[in-house]
């Protein structure tokens, strides 16, 4: 957001949207909260793609899935991908016919991977069918796609280069992490609906979730439209950290950033976001380090951020738009002082 764009902000108006920017696990909790302080429908969220792969024959995008589970009250808590009450006969079957099953599909998750490979396969968009998905299943909010083209996430480790789920799951992120390649990313076309969600005069906040940066966030910005249009957009862009007290939160954040010699600290997320971020929300255990984030020139609020329960999720949520809000009415006064 530029200082411009804020001027004249004051309370955000009722017709006001939101854009989240989201992973799979993590980065759900969280917009799950942001659909519970928002009216769901002015909710954007814009889905990692990179981790889709395909899988016994069928399209898996399991970070759009994750989303709509958790959006349509269907997850598994516990896992936090997946739907709840799952049973696994088709897995078992796969099994003693020789498939691969490393990647576990239940019986009603297959439903979904089978819906979306038909309709991909006779020419339909991800963004339509996942529209139309959430739709069916009773999502308010809008689940975009960052791109329709296929773009995949490729690990580079000590032991060679692993598709995502290979290093993910298969190895269960065993080995040394070098470096990442989003394929296929450059050539992709930004979604066109998520570029208007992100350029839209009505925009209150885009918040990047406190997902895995290296693999949930940067494939979304690998899409440089993506990039580029999130320098322009009309509202604040306020991230939420991943790494609380020296830690992930959830999932190998912490692991990557150690062997890639990283500093495992929310100050190095910032860093990594600092030429697009209006804000950023550190918990309240790392309060020490604000300074440090201020120091690019990034606001700080501090926060809770640990999403246990629904509860935290809302209340986290709640806060991030208030910070957002506060962000719009400052750059909003520094301009009329300028
Ligand atoms: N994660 C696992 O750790 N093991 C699995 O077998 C697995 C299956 C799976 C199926 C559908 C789906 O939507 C997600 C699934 N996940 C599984 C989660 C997924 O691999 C990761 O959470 C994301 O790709 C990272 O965001």
């Amino acid at each position: 957001m530029s200082i411009d764009q804020a001027a004249g902000g004051t309370a955000p108006p009722t017709s006001s949207t939101v854009v989240a920017l989201s992973g799979g696990v993590g980065g759900a909790k969280l917009v799950l909260g942001l659909a519970g302080v928002v009216d769901p429908s002015t909710l954007t969220v814009i889905a990692n793609t990179g981790d889709d792969f395909d899988h016994l024959g069928l399209r898996v995008c399991p970070d759009i899935d994750t989303l709509v589970y958790t959006l349509s009250g269907l997850s598994n808590p516990d896992q936090g991908w997946g739907r709840a009450g799952e049973t696994d006969h088709v897995m078992e079957v796969a099994r003693t016919l020789g498939e691969e099953t490393w990647f576990f599909l239940g019986d009603k998750d297959l439903a979904m991977h089978i819906t979306r490979s038909r309709r991909l396969a006779v020419g339909e968009s991800l963004t339509s069918i996942t529209l139309d998905i959430c739709e069916r299943l009773g999502v308010d909010s809008r689940i975009l796609p960052m791109s329709n083209d296929f773009v995949s996430t490729l690990v580079e480790t000590a032991d060679g280069v692993l598709p995502f789920q290979h290093y993910f799951v298969r190895d269960r992120c065993e080995p040394l992490v070098k470096g990442f390649r989003f394929d296929g990313a450059e050539t992709a076309i930004a979604n066109p609906q998520v570029l208007n969600a992100l350029s839209d005069n009505r925009l209150r906040a885009v918040v990047v979730a406190p997902s895995n940066p290296f693999i949930s966030i940067d494939p979304i910005l690998a899409v440089s439209e993506i990039r580029s249009t999130l320098d322009g957009t009309p509202a604040p862009v306020v991230a939420v950290s991943p790494i609380v007290g020296g830690d992930s939160i959830k999932g190998p954040t912490a692991k990557m950033m150690r062997e890639l010699k990283i500093d495992v600290s929310p100050v190095e997320v910032a860093r990594r976001y600092a030429d697009f971020l209006d804000g950023f929300v550190l918990d309240v255990v790392d309060a020490q380090l604000a300074p440090q984030i201020e120091a690019f020139g990034i606001p700080v609020q501090t926060a809770n951020t640990v999403m246990d329960s629904l509860e935290d999720r809302v209340m986290l949520a709640r806060v991030v738009l208030e910070f957002s809000d506060a962000l719009s009415r400052r750059a909003g006064d520094n301009s009329v002082t300028e």
